[in-house]
């Protein structure tokens, strides 16, 4: 063998050895104390902001320093969403100043016409975990009415659910409506259910699931849109990714949560063709493609921020050696550009929308492999993405979005999602366990934790 190639190799073998005794070195608790310290300091730092520019709206402009609002009036999207972050933060005057607001001012008898699966995972599910970790009835009164106004959804000829409703009059609209819109309720409307004990939101939610389930190809997919009035599919691109993602999540969720066979079954039907058609297997681990979901056929090998979610959801449904392949591959888009964009091409390896909008994604899946793998690995994982959102997103009342995850130029956004999950997952990697136990709770698409139902269905 030539002497320079000798050279080449001794020097890679050392690049490498570096590396991956970096990664497998030592996280100490020092350092996940440390990371916990930093993660709550950003919660307060972020809260502080939303405070003096925002309060009572629904979330912050972190660059003008202005209110933003989804709606005609504000459903306070922000300390909904953080309340329980700031519960498991131990942030305890955050906490109380949260709950303050939200049982003075939330208000459901108001004049918006709102999207079901944004007010269901953020505001239900918020106002439900509060319930449950807090105890205060008056947190439950409010989610009921908000079901209840949201229940007319459901009132299609399919009894899949329309997008839109009017909180006062419960007129819907928007009849071209996705998986993930329409499955995503299930958590939320099955524990409603349960506290309640009035079964029809769980029976309405499963309804509309499972009609959508019914509709899967001979494959075993699902498309991307479809018409909730006619049942019949609008565009059969088939993906992991947004308008699907987490109807598949909830399948499985939804078994552990409730206990109830039909999602078990359905979601190892659907996870079994998800591995089949969908995995892309590279060098830098295993994307997940777009495939026709009648054919098979690939028709796009986009990849990005939100379709991060399956490594951990398939971890935690037991395929812990798939799980780390796509997380490999999540890290990759993520140290490839900075910070993970929106979408990439994952073949040609360039980018295909360089925003970044604090998603937690990635941060997630990070969570479920180092809880289900206890691997040093993804405590430094969890530690890079951790301080390269706190490094360049930060600003002087909060944390920004960025417009492009090259430059990183900011954008004018912190959605209330950047409380209820990124920060809460950015925690949970590094703080004990007994700080969420998994045996105990299952996290909800927003990561508002429910406690697992002892009575099963
Ligand atoms: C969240 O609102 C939920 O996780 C949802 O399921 C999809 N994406 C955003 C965060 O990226």
């Amino acid at each position: 063998m030539p002497k320079q190639k000798i050279l080449l190799i001794v020097i890679v073998g050392i690049i490498t050895s570096n590396a991956f005794a970096q990664h497998a070195a030592k996280f100490t608790d020092a350092m996940k104390q440390e990371m916990c310290e930093k993660v709550k300091k950003a919660a307060q730092h972020a809260w502080q902001g939303y405070k003096q520019y925002a309060w009572g709206a629904d979330d912050l402009k972190p660059l003008t320093k202005q209110p933003r609002l989804w709606y005609k009036n504000s459903m306070l999207m922000t300390p909904v969403d953080a309340f329980d972050t700031f519960t498991l933060l131990e942030l305890t005057d955050e906490a109380a100043a949260a709950k303050q607001l939200i049982l003075s001012e939330l208000n459901f008898n108001t004049d918006n016409d709102v999207q079901v699966f944004e007010i269901t995972i953020r505001l239900l599910a918020g106002l439900l975990t509060a319930y449950e970790l807090d105890g205060d009835k008056k947190f439950l009164v409010l989610a009921e009415d908000l079901g209840k106004r949201l229940m007319p959804a459901f009132n299609s000829p399919t009894g899949m659910p329309y997008r839109y409703v009017h909180l006062q009059t419960g007129k819907t609209r928007d009849s071209i409506n996705n998986p993930a819109e329409i499955g995503t309720l299930m958590m939320e409307f099955g524990k409603l259910s349960k506290l309640t004990g009035n079964n029809s939101y769980y029976d309405a939610a499963k309804k509309g699931m499972m009609e959508v389930y019914k509709r899967r190809s001979k494959l075993d997919l699902v498309g991307e849109q479809i018409d909730v009035t006619t049942g019949k599919w609008i565009s059969t691109q088939s993906h992991i990714s947004g308008y699907i993602d987490s109807y598949y999540e909830y399948m499985y969720k939804c078994w552990v949560l409730f206990g109830d066979a039909d999602f078990k079954k359905a979601f190892d039907q659907h996870n079994a063709a998800i591995k089949k058609y969908l995995i892309s297997k590279t060098d830098h681990g295993w994307f997940m493609r777009h495939v026709d979901m009648n054919t098979g056929v690939e028709s796009a090998t986009t990849y990005g921020a939100l379709d991060a979610f399956y490594a951990g959801l398939c971890g935690y449904a037991g395929d812990v050696k798939t799980a780390r392949e796509i997380q490999k591959a999540n890290y990759y888009m993520w140290t490839k550009f900075n910070i993970e964009p929106e979408e990439f091409n994952f073949k040609t390896d360039s980018l295909l929308s360089a925003y970044y909008i604090l998603r937690p994604e990635s941060l997630e899946s990070d969570f479920y492999l180092y809880r289900l793998t206890r691997d040093n690995s993804y405590l430094w994982q969890g530690k890079y993405m951790v301080d390269a959102i706190l490094n360049h997103c930060n600003n002087d009342v909060g944390y920004a979005s960025l417009k492009n995850v090259r430059t990183f130029e900011k954008a004018n956004s912190m959605e209330s999602f950047f409380f209820g999950e990124t920060l809460k997952y950015a925690y949970l990697i590094f703080a004990p366990t007994s700080t969420l136990d998994l045996k105990k709770v299952v996290l909800t698409t927003e990561a508002h934790p429910f406690n697992i139902e002892t009575k099963k269905r």
